[in-house]
This record gives structure tokens, sequence and C-alpha cells, in this order.
């Protein structure tokens, strides 16, 4: 990729708005965009009020332009940031123009974030924060983002880093002795520290099963037996009709999902089919469905008729007993242990939803800011694999070229060695103007 020529874009979301802004970065920024100003701010890292005029000295807009000076600046360039009225016919009139001048190029996606990372401005992590931020939709996938743009994920990955590169000093320093001389304490110390490293590395991949919850949203299965009112309640709180309700017992034979943000936390939603003995070919697959994602969900809503349904359903776990219809019961539920509902008159729900979200929290996580992608998994339990075969090898130069392997994998995670076409994905998935 080509960082010397300068590069522009809109960097907020097109439609109208109260302001719109490019951004331009890159050698040439400042003398671009000086051309087409009446005022440039002169003191870097200040802002003016300043006009964008055309050739024939008409105003295209007033505008605030903003001037960072490399390396004060998001991609660690000469910077500039001009703030349009937002309106579509501003825009186009200054893409218009500014199309034309040789000195600049739009930029691709992620570019700014990209020379961000080239100039040493972000590390691998923070850029994947950044796309992270950008795409948050929670409060909670938002916290997590920022606290690993902070560093605070880096951090747990930083300390395994660490200590696998002082890991890898201390094996070579050993290697002149021959294995008659080396003493044996110092080799078992080594040992140790491989072990010590490995924990760490299972500590931190165990936390990113929790945090991968925030990305792609908890499951909770709503099951029971049929005709008690699971499907009513989907289509309740999703406000829309995901699934078919009938007074007949067995109406769901399928799996139907239904995305819910609870006070900021993700949650996919799951009815099926109720569960009962059935001569129905269809209607067992519908069931062994209902089961398999029983086992496979955060948690489970069981959706009970009577009392005595309680002991059917013991054997399942993460769940929480529900009684729905509470608008024609006659007897009401006093088991604190089975909260009542009307998908009818709404009764209940909202205590349901909090209690939901209360005991997701609960079981998940507590701390922010550990590693949230697939990528350094895989590069994590590389890194694993080349310790465990340092660990059981008896010859010195593999020793350390294992260990020196498990250090490359880690390293991978920062973009600290050659990762092209790492970046290459990484950077793609990012929209124009970051
Ligand atoms: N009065 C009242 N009726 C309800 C309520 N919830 C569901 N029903 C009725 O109960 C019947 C069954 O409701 P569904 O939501 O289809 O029940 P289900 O558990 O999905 O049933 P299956 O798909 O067969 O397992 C329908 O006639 C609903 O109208 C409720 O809160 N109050
Ligand atoms: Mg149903």
């Amino acid at each position: 990729m080509i960082l010397q020529d300068t590069i522009y874009a809109v960097s907020t979301a097109p439609g109208k708005s109260a302001i719109s802004v490019v951004r331009v970065s890159g050698k040439k920024a400042y003398e671009s965009v000086k051309k087409i100003s009446k005022s440039m701010p002169k003191k870097p890292n200040h802002s003016k009020l300043n006009k964008i005029i055309e050739k024939n000295g008409d105003t295209i807009d007033q505008t605030i332009t903003t001037f960072y000076k490399s390396p004060k600046s998001y991609t660690g360039e000469d910077m500039v940031e001009i703030s349009f009225h937002g309106g579509s016919a501003v825009l186009s009139k200054f893409i218009g123009m500014f199309e034309k001048n040789k000195d600049v190029r739009q930029a691709k996606p992620g570019e700014f974030t990209r020379r961000a990372f080239e100039n040493n401005k972000l590390d691998l992590t923070q850029v994947e924060a950044v796309a992270d931020l950008v795409n948050a939709e929670t409060e909670n996938q938002r916290k997590e983002a920022f606290n690993q743009l902070e560093g605070s994920s880096s951090l747990g990955l930083k300390k395994i880093h660490e200590k696998t590169k002082n890991l890898l000093a201390e094996a070579e320093a050993i290697i002149d002795f021959s294995d008659e001389d080396l003493p044996k304490n110092v080799y078992n110390q080594i040992l140790e520290q491989i072990e010590n490293i490995i924990t760490e590395i299972d500590s931190a991949v165990s936390k990113n099963i929790r945090s991968r919850k925030i990305h792609n949203g908890y499951i909770v299965g709503i099951i029971g037996k049929t005709n008690t009112g699971k499907s009513s309640f989907i289509n309740k709180i999703s406000n829309q009709d995901v699934s078919i309700v009938t007074s007949q017992p067995g109406t769901t034979r399928d799996v139907l999902e239904s995305y819910i943000d609870i006070q900021g936390l993700p949650v996919r939603f799951y009815d099926t089919a109720g569960i009962r003995r059935s001569k129905s070919t269809i209607e067992n697959i519908g069931i062994s469905k209902s089961k398999k994602l029983a086992e496979n969900s955060d948690l489970n809503l069981i959706f009970i008729e009577k009392k005595s349904d309680l002991l059917r359903f013991k054997s399942y776990k993460n769940k929480i007993f529900v009684q729905s219809k509470h608008d024609i019961r006659r007897t009401l539920n006093k088991n604190k242990d089975i909260i009542s509902i009307s998908s009818k008159t709404g009764f209940g729900i909202k205590n349901l939803l909090k209690i939901i979200s209360k005991k997701l929290i609960k079981m998940s996580f507590k701390e922010f800011g550990h590693i949230s992608r697939e990528r350094h998994m895989r590069f994590l339990s590389d890194s694993k694999k080349h310790l465990l075969r340092a660990k059981e090898n008896k010859n010195y130069d593999k020793f350390c070229e294992d260990i020196r392997l498990a250090l490359n994998e880690i390293s991978k995670i920062y973009g600290k060695t050659d990762v092209e076409d790492i970046l290459e994905i990484i950077f793609n998935d990012f929209c124009i103007g970051k």
C-alpha cells in the first residue's frame, strides 16, 4: 500500500444532518485545502471559521476547518478536517471540485486507521477496537470496544507477549551449555515459565468465550410443553409476529429467532417446538431441535402449565421457570421460583426481562477489556501448541525454535510481524472515512 499520497473522504454518514465532516490526510493535506480556503487555521491543532471557495470566488460553504500537524493527529500524518453544513448538495459540490485536485485521492475503506497503524499510533488490537466501536450497537459492546481501544485488552495480551519474549531470551542464554552442563534448576525454571504462560493463555481464552457473547449476543431458549404460550411470548417481546400462534398444541415446529436489546445487552431469543410425546415425524424433528437448543443456550425460559411440570424439566441447565396466561389463571402462583406473566396483557414481562438480563450479566462478564477476536484466539492457541512442544523437547536447538515460534504467533496479534494478508482482511471491514 502506498502511504505517500494524500487521501480524503467524507467521514460522516450520508443523508441530512447538522454537519458533515471531510477528512484529508497526508503530506499535501494542508496545502490542498488551503488552495480552496479563505482563511485556513495557521497554527497546528487549531480550528478556524473558514470559507471553502470555488475558482471563480463563489463560496461553497462556511466551515469549521481544523488543522492537525503530524504526528499529533489520528493518522499520525498532517490532517485537515472540514466540518460542512450537513446536506448532500454542499458535499457533492465540494467533492466535485476536490476530485479535480491531482494532489489528493479518495480514501479506501479503513485507510485512515490503516495509516494510524502504519505510523504506530495504534496497534492492531486497537485498530480492531476502533472497528468495534464504530459497529457497537449496545452499551456493553461500546464499553468493551472502548476499553480495548484504551489498551486494557492489550494489557492482558501484552503480559503474555512480554513473558514469552523473556522466556525466549532466557532459553537462548542457556543454549550455550552443552546438554550435560546444563544446570538442572535453570532448565526447571524455564519449564516453569512455560507452564505459567500456558496458564495465562488458557485464562485469556476462557475470558474470550464470555466476551464473544457481547459481540454475538446471548442465546436464550424458550422451551416447554406445548400450548404454554411460548410463541405468544416471543411475539410480545419482539413487537411483531415472529412465530405462528394457535390454540392447537404442537403449532411451532421450527426454531425461530428474535434479536432483542435488553438495556444494552444483546440477546437472541429462540422460540421452539413444545416438548411432548408425538407420532408426527416432523414434530419430533422439531422437538429434538428444541432439546439441542436448550443444551447450547446460555439461559432457558422453561414455560410450564402446572406445578408438576417443574419436575419434568428439572435436568435442564440455566433455567428460569415461567408460567404464562396470568390473565386467565384462577389460582395465582405463589412460588417464587416461577415467574408469572401474560403475553395478552403484558403482565410481568418487564420483570421477566429484568431477571433475564440480571442472570446473564451475573453468569458472564464482570470484567471488560478481554480479548474479543477469533484472530487473537487462533494465535494464542497456536502459540500454546508451540509451548507445549517446547516443554517436551529435549533437543535444545529445537526447544528454542519452538519458543521462538510461540513468540512469533503472539506478536502477530499486534501486527508486528509480516502480516500483510491479515491487514487486508481487517482493514477491508472498515467504512470509508475511518
Ligand atoms: N389468555 C391468554 N392466552 C394466551 C396467552 N399466551 C398464549 N395464549 C394462548 O394460548 C394458546 C397457545 O399459545 P402459543 O403461544 O401458540 O403456545 P406455544 O407454547 O407456542 O405452543 P406450541 O407451539 O404448540 O408449543 C393460544 O391460543 C394463545 O392465544 C396469555 O398470556 N393469555
Ligand atoms: Mg409455539
